[in-house]
C-alpha cells in the first residue's frame, strides 16, 4: 500500500469525468512504479546575464531560471506604455483569445480560439482600467512585424533551426491555465508583474493531463488556484514553485514545465520558443499533427488561410 491511500487512487485519477484514457493509465503505472512519491522540485536560482555556456549548463539540466538584465537594451522596455502603443499600432488588428472571470477560454473538443480585434479598442479598455474581456496573445512578427524592433532575439536562442514568438497584453487579473509546451521557453517580463505557478515534467503523473486525443493534450483539469482536492485528489502530492516576474525579468522555462500565469498588474510579455536537435523535429511533428487536426496553434491560420481556422473575425 502507497502512501496516503496512493493504490486506491492510483488508476482512477479522472478528475470525475468517470473515464479513463490511456495516459491516465501510464500515469498510474508512473505513481506506482514511484510509490505514489513525486521526485524533489528543484530550487529556482536568479542570475544577471549568464554567459552562453553558463545557460547551457541550467538547459541541460532542464531546470528554469530567472534572469536579470536580458532586456535591458531593449526598446519594448521604454516604450511599451498603452499611449504609446495606441499612438503606433492603435488601428491595426491584433489577435485575442476570450476569457471569463479573467481566465482564458479553452475547449478540450475544440481547443483555443483566437479572434481577431482592433488594438485600440482593446487598449481603450485597458486604459480605463477594465479587465478586457479578452487575452492579446499576439504572434509577436506575424501581426504586428514592428514589433520585432522592440525586442532582441537572446543569443541563447538565436540559432536555433525551430523559433517562434509571442507577444502578450492583458489586464491586472487575467491568467492562463496550467499546461505546458514542448519548445524550451524564454519569457521577458516587459510592463507590470506576472505570476508563474510552475511543476516539473516528472510531476505530470499527479497532474491530471487531458487525453492525448483531446483538442488540448497539454492542459491539465487542474487549477492550482482554486484547487478541488476532492475531484483531483492526487494533486495534495505536489506543490505549485511560485515565481513572480518584475518587469525587466526574464525566465527561462524547460521544454514541458507545467505552468499556470496571473497578471498582477496590467502586463505585457514577449516571449521566444525555441528548438534545437531532436526537439526541433518533435516539435515540428506536433505541429503538424495539429494542423492535420485543424486546431490552431499560434493565432495566424486564420490569416494565412489554412483549412479549419476557428477564427471568428469581429469588425474592426
Ligand atoms: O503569459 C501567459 O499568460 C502565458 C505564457 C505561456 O503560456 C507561455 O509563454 O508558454
Amino acid at each position: 500500500m502507497a502512501p496516503d491511500g496512493e493504490a486506491d487512487q492510483a488508476i482512477a485519477p479522472d478528475g470525475g469525468s468517470g473515464r479513463r484514457s490511456g495516459r491516465d493509465v501510464l500515469d498510474a503505472i508512473v505513481r506506482l512504479v514511484r510509490r505514489g512519491r513525486p521526485p524533489r522540485a528543484p530550487a529556482i536560482e536568479h542570475v544577471r546575464r549568464p554567459s552562453i555556456g553558463d545557460f547551457e549548463v541550467y538547459r541541460r539540466r532542464s531546470i528554469p531560471l530567472v534572469i536579470g538584465g536580458l532586456s535591458d537594451d531593449w526598446p519594448a522596455r521604454s516604450s511599451w506604455s498603452l499611449a504609446r502603443l495606441r499612438e503606433r499600432f492603435g488601428d491595426r488588428r491584433i489577435s485575442v483569445i476570450a476569457t471569463q472571470n479573467g481566465c482564458l477560454c479553452t475547449d478540450v473538443k475544440t481547443g483555443v480560439a483566437f479572434e481577431a480585434m482592433r488594438f485600440g479598442d482593446y487598449i481603450d479598455v485597458l486604459e480605463r482600467g477594465e479587465r478586457p474581456e479578452y487575452y492579446l496573445v499576439e504572434p509577436g512578427f506575424g501581426w504586428i512585424p514592428e514589433l520585432g524592433e522592440d525586442v532582441r532575439i537572446p543569443e541563447y536562442c538565436r540559432n536555433a533551426p525551430w523559433r517562434n514568438t509571442r507577444f502578450w497584453l492583458s489586464a491586472a487579473g487575467t491568467s492562463a491555465p496550467l499546461h505546458r509546451d514542448l519548445a524550451e521557453n524564454l519569457f521577458f517580463q516587459v510592463v507590470g508583474r506576472k505570476r508563474f505557478y510552475l511543476y516539473p515534467p516528472a510531476f505530470s503523473p499527479w497532474l491530471y493531463s487531458n487525453p492525448l486525443r483531446s483538442a488540448l493534450a497539454n492542459y491539465s483539469r487542474f487549477d492550482p488556484e482554486n484547487p478541488d482536492y476532492d475531484r483531483f485528489p492526487l494533486t495534495r502530492n505536489v506543490e505549485p514553485i511560485e515565481v513572480i516576474l518584475e518587469p525587466g525579468d526574464t525566465l527561462y522555462l524547460p521544454s514541458r514545465w507545467w505552468h499556470h500565469t496571473r497578471s498582477l498588474e496590467l502586463s505585457a510579455s514577449f516571449n521566444f520558443w525555441w528548438a534545437d536537435g531532436a526537439l526541433a523535429w518533435v516539435v515540428r511533428a506536433a505541429e503538424f499533427i495539429k494542423r492535420k487536426r485543424h486546431l490552431e496553434i499560434y493565432g495566424l491560420e486564420s490569416r494565412l488561410g489554412w483549412p479549419g481556422a476557428a477564427t471568428q473575425q469581429r469588425a474592426s
